[in-house]
């Protein structure tokens, strides 16, 4: 059999199995596993080295506009590099409709700025306006498109739609076979926190976490999940940022709920006093859900071992540090009008590499899972995730012995700053490819502009719900149901 390319003798790690051998590349494809290889047009030797499926990235803001019109400092080209840096294959950042628009205008608005990825991609499309129209025609197109995850905010006035329209989103999106996801906090009690503080002139960025409590964030997953459970439709939480809520999504889980989850490595790695700086510096640190604790990161460890989530998601959220991204709104702006969000797409995965495997907190196969292979079967890319005759030759080659001192420089994105700089990560991905082609190769990017496609997905498979719908207003279950999906 011929080979563009065969990648030799190293260690092929999967979200199941290690083992040492050879993978041989056609077409873009794995087409033979086996213990040694013939041949190859290329060889890459990879001795010494882990191979593993190159890393999903499920949670990243690109080119995307904020509510209040700000734009973030990637674009679908420095953002797909910087994932590739970071030893990511492909990755779904959201399509935001913003009110008022047409889902089928925001589709093809990021149509156009994804054309620039170098790196495949899909969407998760933000719904922030659930009319008719969006409910009953252009969410199943563009379910049909391909794109199976629709996010939907439980906080911030101008994204937020009410408990009501969840349950209108979670329905389509039950009957078309695709997820919800969501961003849970508890709109009120945070408006109310804002207002108190304000009125006690209490505005610097270290409010900014207490001004959105944990409770506000364990309220609305409790929420979300009984609203999900209303109509047995699958949800996937993102960011949990406290044990409250990572002990919410166990138990519900154990209970055979429909729930899905992430945490970030910002809340794994970072506590709420890099808020508390002189001057503004705590801006570079403000992102929804807050900073927490030193006691909740260990919580949320426990549960990244326990199984609770199925990813470890970057939320890459890129606002530089001057008045095109954290201050927007001016320099000494109180801390509601500081751009929120950190970048981290490409810090994601030698953090958790490290952190996790390097300190025995979590196993290869299990890094493997977090970074690549549940987000794949989650979100429904068949194709990806894992190392096996017919799936992409997404690959990443990983050096586990190299120590970095985390900079700004190897984040390869738009920012000036990474909240993770300084940071001691041992652990490189070294050569990393989006279908068969090299894209990083030892530091070096090595794809052309554009290179990426979009990835069709197929309609999401999480099992049964437990049928807390009632059977009249069931269109599954109850054949004749006049109600509309
Ligand atoms: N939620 C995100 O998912 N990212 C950035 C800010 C936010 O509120
Ligand atoms: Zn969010
Ligand atoms: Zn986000």
């Amino acid at each position: 059999m011929e080979f563009d390319t065969v990648i030799h003798g190293g260690t092929l790690v999967t979200a199941s199995e290690t083992s040492k051998g050879d993978i041989g590349i056609r077409d873009g494809r794995i087409v033979a596993l086996a213990e040694s290889l013939p041949g190859g047009e290329r060889r890459i030797d990879a001795g010494g080295r882990l191979v593993m499926p190159g890393g999903i990235e499920a949670h990243a803001h690109i080119a995307q506009e904020s509510s209040s019109g700000i734009m973030g400092a990637d674009d679908y080209l420095s953002g797909s590099i910087s994932a590739a840096f970071g030893g990511n294959s492909s990755f779904i950042p959201f399509a935001a409709q913003h009110r008022g628009q047409s889902i089928d205008d925001v589709i093809a608005t990021y149509d156009q700025r994804a054309a620039r990825s170098v790196i495949d991609y899909s969407y998760h499309l933000i719904v922030t306006d659930p009319t008719a129209e969006v409910l009953e025609d252009q969410l199943p197109r563009a379910f049909k498109r391909g794109i199976t995850s629709f996010k939907v905010f439980m906080t911030y006035d101008m994204m937020n739609i009410g408990d009501g329209g969840m349950l209108d989103i979670l329905t389509v999106a039950r009957a078309h076979g695709a997820i919800t996801m969501v961003h849970a906090e508890n709109n009120d009690m945070i408006k109310w926190m804002n207002k108190r503080l304000a009125a006690a002139d209490l505005t610097e960025p270290k409010y900014h976490a207490i001004s959105r409590p944990e409770l506000a964030e364990e309220e609305a997953i409790n929420r979300a999940v009984s609203l999900a459970k209303l109509v047995d439709a699958p949800l996937f939480i993102v960011h949990v940022s406290t044990a409250g809520g990572a002990a919410i999504v166990q138990r519900e889980k154990l209970a055979g709920t429909r729930l899905f989850a992430e945490t970030c490595p910002q809340y794994l790695a970072l506590t709420r006093e890099k808020l508390d700086q002189p001057g503004m510096e705590g801006a570079k640190f403000v992102c929804s859900p807050p900073l927490r604790d030193a006691e909740t990161q260990e919580a949320l460890w426990r549960h990244v071992q326990a199984g609770t989530f199925e990813s470890v998601s970057s939320d890459h959220a890129p606002y530089r540090f001057d008045d095109t991204g954290k201050f927007m709104n001016g320099r000494d702006t109180p801390y509601p009008k500081i751009a929120n969000g950190m970048p981290g797409i490409a810090a994601r995965l030698p953090y958790l590499f490290s952190e996790g495997v390097v300190k025995g907190r979590i196993s290869l196969n299990e890094f493997v899972a977090l970074s690549s292979t549940n987000a794949a079967k989650t979100f429904g890319v068949t194709k990806k995730g894992g190392l096996a005759p017919g799936m992409d030759a997404d690959i990443a080659i990983w050096n586990p012995e190299v120590t970095r001192n985390t900079t700004l420089a190897d984040q390869h994105d738009n920012m000036d700053y990474t909240p993770f700089e300084g940071m001691e990560l041992t652990g490189v991905p070294e050569i990393v490819l989006n279908r068969g082609a090299i894209i990083v190769e030892h530091g070096e990017l090595k794809c052309q502009e554009g290179q990426g496609r979009f990835v069709p997905r197929a309609p999401v498979d999480l099992g049964k719900g437990r049928g807390y719908l009632a059977k009249e207003l069931d269109p599954v279950r109850n054949f004749g149901a006049r109600i509309a999906p």
